[in-house]
Order: structure tokens, then C-alpha cells, then sequence
């Protein structure tokens, strides 16, 4: 057992090279569109929940927004060919849905918002950029949210089916890799139950987390039985979904904390694939949920069945993982009936930290991850959509910029979790591609600009202008073989 974690362990990385991957291995880097856009009210483009959310200043710890963030709306082109330059093969972002379709309702498409998109796209191609859309990455259409109460109402299956049926119509032609939703556990959780994230919701948090999945769901499959009826034969390309995952260690080999741990990953991303893979929600969740947890009905079932042809697993950590009892709760967290622990039984810390207190580096936690997916759920295509590190702003500060550049620790990062994905092929888990989370530094959600994730430096006191840190360059080296 420790053998099995120490050979990835950070520090101990033998060099990772391009040659451990397979040929047609596809390395990319990740964004989102709120995050990095700005252009709030430029070119037709609706508010969102998080262009409402972030004007209440106690919602967003630098009092910040996205309305400018780092200006990509205008500078799509640097970024784009500083992306080929340094050799990457494909680029994952997201496409607003408030830009297309400015109230959400889908009646009429905004052309100048397909016109972004499209330039974007052609841009990406035209630099040998293979581009993965994001339809969905948290960023809804206000109007959806205050007229029918966004995820928590049934209604919004219908709306996404019609907003990605109109990308995949406009887009389709030219991107093959669709992702529908990311990450539909922290909109459930952090914004239908938490708060902490658009819309702020945190009314009802023992039932509406799930009913806000619920519905996610549902509209994932509503978009991809669109793409699998209207467009898939023409266009050919592949649909899938993002989910989030960090692994859970059992803090021992007693039996209650291994079934903590695997109900904490049932609870993570059981809650999503189960009904994809197996027709219903884990087990584990319905016994503590109950009536809390909305039930699929045969319809549901049937439109939900295998509607993924690969899984999009965003990974950035670990925690060790212990059985607690817990007053019969239904918060999301109390109800899993664990703990998350940052050292191990021994007292050792789980891996160095990064800057979000949540994020401890652990690479041997991305292999298991990708073998469990493999293993649970008959061994589907599997992309890293997201992966990394942040550094805080305030200490990068009180360096001079070329030091900001120096970061090391993010090499180590890199290069622990893709030897990690790499021993995960070799064990069988069908992997197909990497994302690095993110090519640039943007708008950190509720962290706002505090956390920087990005491989691109980018200077926010000195027009937003862009400088490849270190973890970029090693990219390039680790792309070009050299
Ligand atoms: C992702 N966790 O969210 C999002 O998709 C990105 O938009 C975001 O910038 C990035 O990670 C960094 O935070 C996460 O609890 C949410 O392990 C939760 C976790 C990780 C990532």
C-alpha cells in the first residue's frame, strides 16, 4: 500500500517525458468563459448569475468581478497563438450561454455571440488548436434564474436542450468534443446549498443541492440525445460530462472508514455516473437522502442511459477519509457520515498544500481516481478536463515579476499528476487526454483574483499583459519531447 502511493509521490517523480503517453494522447489547457472573458455587456450578451452574484461585494473576497477579468473577449488571438506556440494540441473553454442566448430563453439566437464563438473556433483551427466546448461552466442566463428559479425548476431541461442544440448547429461543424455541464456538483452543493457561489442560494440545502443536480442531469441527457438524434451522424463528434472528483484515502483498513470513503466518492461522483452507468443514484445516497434525494422516473432512465461517450473528471486532490456518526443530517457533507483528513493515521500530512486550503498535492490520488472510474464503470473514455495548482496573489506580490514567473512548485505539480495518469494507462484506465487548469490566471470565482491557477502570468496592475511562467515553458520542453 504505501509502495503503491509512493511511486508518484511528488519529489520522488522520475522524469515524465511526452513518450509515456500514446501517440494521439491530447494535452490541452483548460478555461471558462466568466473567468477569463470580461466584456460583460458587449456584444449582445445577457447578465448571468454570477454577473448579479458578484455585484454583492460580500460574495466575493476581493470585491471583485468578472465584468473585465482578463480581457480574453478582446485578446483571444494573443492567447490563442501563445497556446500554439507552446505546443499545445487542444484547447478546453466555455461558451456563455447569456452570449447566445441573452435571456435564456432560446427564442432568438444572438449572432453576435455566435460570431465571437466562431471566430474563436476558426482562430483555434487555424493554429492546429483542437477546440472542447464547455456549454456550461456555471454561468446561467439571469433571466433563467429569476424567472423559473434556474436548476431547481424542471424547466430548464427544455431551455439547455434548446441552447445546445443551437451550438452544436452553429459550432458542430467544427468541434468534436462537447462537454455539457461542468462540474454539476458545485453548482448543487456551493450554489443551491452552501451559497458560496451563484446564485447564493441557501434556502433549503436538504433538498434543493439535489433536486439542482437532479435537474443538471436531465439536462445533460436532454443535450445529448439532441446531439445523438439531430447531429451526430452528420458531425460525428462525441459528447460528454465534467465531474469532480477528489479521491478519498481510507484513514485505515478498519471497514467502517473504507465504506466512508467509498460512500464519499459515491457521493461525489456515484451521484452522476451511477445514474449514467447503472440507471439509478447510488445505494448510499438514497438510504441516508430518502425522499430527499428526487427520484428518476423510467423516461428519466431511459433518456440518462449511457448518454456519455467519455467522462470529463476534473481532479486537483486527495483527503484521507474517516467514518464519523453523524446526527441523522441531510447538509450535504454531514450526511456522507465522514471526515476529511489532511494527515493519515501516522500523522503524516497528506501532501504539500497549495494555495486553496482545500487543495493538497497528492498525485498518486489522480491514478486511483482514473482506475476507479475505469473499474466501477466498464472502463469508459476518460479526459483530465481540469488539473492544478494555485499560488496566492498577496505573497507573488512581494516578488519581483520574474520571480512570480519562477514557479516551481507548479512543475512538480505537472509533473507528479501526468506520471500519475500515465501509470493509469498503463494499468488499464482508458485515458485520452490531459487538461492543465488554467492557461491563464482569471477571476478565481469566490476567491476572486486571490488565487492565481494559470501557466500565462497575467498582470493585473499592469495591463492584464501576459507572461509564460515557468510551468509553461517545462510544458513546451515536455510537449516538444525535449
Ligand atoms: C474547478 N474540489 O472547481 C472549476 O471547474 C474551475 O472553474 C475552478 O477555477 C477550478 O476548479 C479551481 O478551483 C473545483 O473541491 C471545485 O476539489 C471543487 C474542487 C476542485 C475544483
Amino acid at each position: 500500500m504505501e509502495n503503491a502511493r509512493n511511486d508518484v509521490r511528488d519529489g520522488a517523480v522520475k522524469e515524465i517525458s511526452r513518450t509515456d503517453f500514446p501517440k494521439d494522447f491530447v494535452f490541452g489547457v483548460a478555461t471558462s468563459c466568466y473567468q477569463i472573458e470580461g466584456a460583460r455587456s458587449e456584444g449582445g450578451k445577457g447578465d448571468n448569475i454570477w454577473d448579479v452574484f458578484s455585484e454583492n461585494k460580500d460574495n466575493i473576497r476581493d470585491d471583485s468581478n468578472g465584468d473585465v477579468a482578463v480581457d480574453h473577449y478582446h485578446r483571444f488571438k494573443e492567447d490563442i497563438e501563445l497556446m500554439a506556440k507552446l505546443g499545445f494540441g487542444a484547447y478546453r473553454f466555455s461558451i456563455s450561454w447569456a452570449r447566445i442566448f441573452p435571456d435564456g430563453l432560446g427564442t432568438k439566437v444572438n449572432e453576435e455571440g455566435v460570431a465571437f464563438y466562431n471566430n474563436l473556433i476558426n482562430f483555434m483551427l487555424e493554429k492546429g488548436i483542437q477546440p472542447y466546448a464547455t456549454l456550461y461552466h456555471w454561468d446561467l442566463p439571469y433571466n433563467l434564474h429569476s424567472s423559473i428559479g434556474g436548476w431547481l425548476s424542471d424547466k430548464i431541461v427544455d431551455y439547455f436542450g434548446m441552447y445546445a442544440e443551437a451550438c452544436f448547429a452553429s459550432f458542430g461543424d467544427r468541434v468534436k468534443h462537447w462537454i455539457t455541464i461542468n462540474e454539476p456538483l458545485q453548482t448543487a452543493v456551493n450554489g443551491y446549498g452552501a451559497g458560496i457561489f451563484a446564485p447564493g442560494i441557501c434556502t433549503d440545502a436538504t433538498n434543493e443541492p439535489y433536486l439542482a443536480a437532479h435537474h443538471q442531469l436531465l439536462a445533460h441527457a436532454a443535450a445529448y440525445k439532441v446531439y445523438e438524434e439531430k447531429f451526430k451522424a452528420r458531425q460525428g463528434g462525441e459528447v460528454g460530462l465534467v465531474l469532480d472528483c477528489e479521491w478519498a484515502e481510507a484513514f485505515s483498513d478498519k471497514p467502517e472508514d473504507e465504506m466512508a470513503a467509498a460512500r464519499r466518492l459515491d457521493f461525489q461522483l456515484g451521484w452522476y455516473l451511477d445514474p449514467i452507468f447503472f440507471g439509478d443514484y447510488p445505494e448510499t445516497m438514497r438510504q441516508r437522502l430518502g425522499d430527499h434525494l428526487p427520484k428518476l422516473s423510467e423516461k428519466d432512465r431511459e433518456h440518462l442511459r449511457n448518454s456519455v461517450d467519455f467522462v470529463g473528471l476534473n481532479h486537483y486532490t486527495t483527503r484521507f477519509i474517516s467514518h464519523v456518526e453523524t446526527p441523522r443530517e441531510i447538509h450535504f457533507y454531514q450526511v456522507q457520515e465522514m471526515e476529511r483528513n489532511e494527515t493519515s493515521k501516522s500523522g503524516e500530512a497528506i501532501g504539500d498544500r497549495a494555495a486553496s486550503e482545500w487543495l493538497f498535492i497528492v498525485p498518486w490520488g489522480l491514478k486511483k481516481t482514473l482506475n476507479y472510474i475505469s473499474r466501477k464503470y466498464n472502463n469508459p473514455k476518460i479526459y483530465v478536463t481540469e488539473n492544478g495548482m494555485d499560488e496566492e496573489d498577496s505573497e507573488l506580490e512581494k516578488l519581483q515579476l520574474h520571480e512570480r514567473l519562477n514557479d516551481t512548485k507548479r512543475v512538480g505539480y505537472f509533473k507528479g499528476y501526468l506520471a500519475a495518469v500515465s501509470q493509469a494507462i498503463k494499468d488499464g484506465a482508458d485515458v485520452r487526454g490531459y487538461f492543465a487548469w488554467s492557461f491563464l490566471d482569471n477571476f478565481e470565482w469566490a476567491q476572486g483574483y486571490t488565487k492565481r491557477f494559470g501557466l500565462v502570468y497575467v498582470d493585473y496592475k499592469n495591463g492584464l499583459t501576459r507572461h509564460p511562467k515557468a510551468s509553461a515553458i517545462w510544458f513546451s520542453h515536455f510537449l516538444k519531447g525535449e
